[in-house]
């Protein structure tokens, strides 16, 4: 205790603000996490997204669910908060007059889902009506700021939500930035994604809360002029925890419209 990431910390270390509740299409109380591993729920199947799966909750984390679809394979788990639009009570589809449908990738013959739709459904522990919860509403309008400070989900490691920065905004876009991971997790994505988190989110729903990375985000290729020893090189253990940078060397320069993926770190 007492060595882990604070945000209040952070924040004044980097003279940086978060960004406003109102920007995030995140409920203001955060929902509660009702689900227990081992429930089937229905979900979109994020490889295909127009049809309707079985899923069994894999894990709990925070207010999200690590999903993965039946009759697919182990590897393509995915995360999805309880008040996402695409989870819903098993007998939803049903109820549509639309048809289950196997998963993308389904590892067995086509002509034997139904039977293991049965098989699978038989028997099974299905997630409560009460467990789902509405998802929020849209803001009306991108109001994200370059430099305000957030929490994002790392779409290379979705089970990590971790600090980031908006490099940089353009219509309904913004540019997320990971703190210290020198661009290489960075992305585009919709202000109204639900992979945005205002700053204390992990905290008020018990989510992990990645540290930021020990890279002080310089441009990868630095001019052969520049002096090599302008900007010390600081080891992880001397910058985190806590995380500690001087004063004069700004933690994430801001980059703009890089776009380009960088190799994994
Ligand atoms: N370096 C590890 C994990 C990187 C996680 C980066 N996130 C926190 C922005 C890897 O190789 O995947």
């Amino acid at each position: 205790k007492g060595m882990e990431f604070s945000w209040e910390d952070y924040l004044k270390e980097t003279a940086s603000v978060p960004a406003p509740h109102s920007c995030f299409r995140q409920s203001r109380v955060p929902p509660s996490n009702d689900f227990k591993v081992g429930m089937k729920l229905e979900a979109r199947d994020p490889r295909n997204s127009t049809s309707t799966c079985i899923a069994t909750v894999m894990g709990l984390m925070g207010a999200r669910l690590r999903l993965r679809l039946d009759g697919s394979d182990n590897t393509n788990d995915f995360w999805r908060l309880v008040d996402s639009a695409d989870i819903q009570p098993i007998g939803t589809c049903e109820k549509n007059g639309d048809m289950l449908q196997p998963p993308l990738g389904f590892r067995m013959n086509a002509s034997s889902w139904p039977m293991f739709l049965l098989r699978t459904l038989n028997g099974a522990e299905m997630a409560p009506a009460m467990a789902f919860k509405k998802e929020p509403l849209r803001p009306l309008q991108n109001t994200f700021r370059a430099g305000l400070k957030l929490e994002a989900v790392d779409r290379k490691n979705p089970y990590l939500i971790c600090p980031a920065t908006v490099g940089e905004v353009k219509g309904e876009e913004l540019f997320v930035m990971f703190d210290g991971w020198r661009g290489a997790f960075d992305y585009w994505c919709r202000y109204d994604s639900r992979d945005l988190f205002p700053v204390g989110w992990c905290s008020a729903t018990q989510h992990g809360l990645q540290p930021p990375g020990n890279s002080l985000g310089l441009p990868k290729a630095a001019p052969a002029s520049s002096s090599s020893s302008s900007v010390p090189k600081l080891s992880r253990r001397s910058v985190l925890p806590p995380l500690r940078l001087p004063a004069a060397v700004p933690a994430l320069p801001v980059r703009k419209g890089i776009r380009g993926r960088r190799p994994k770190s």
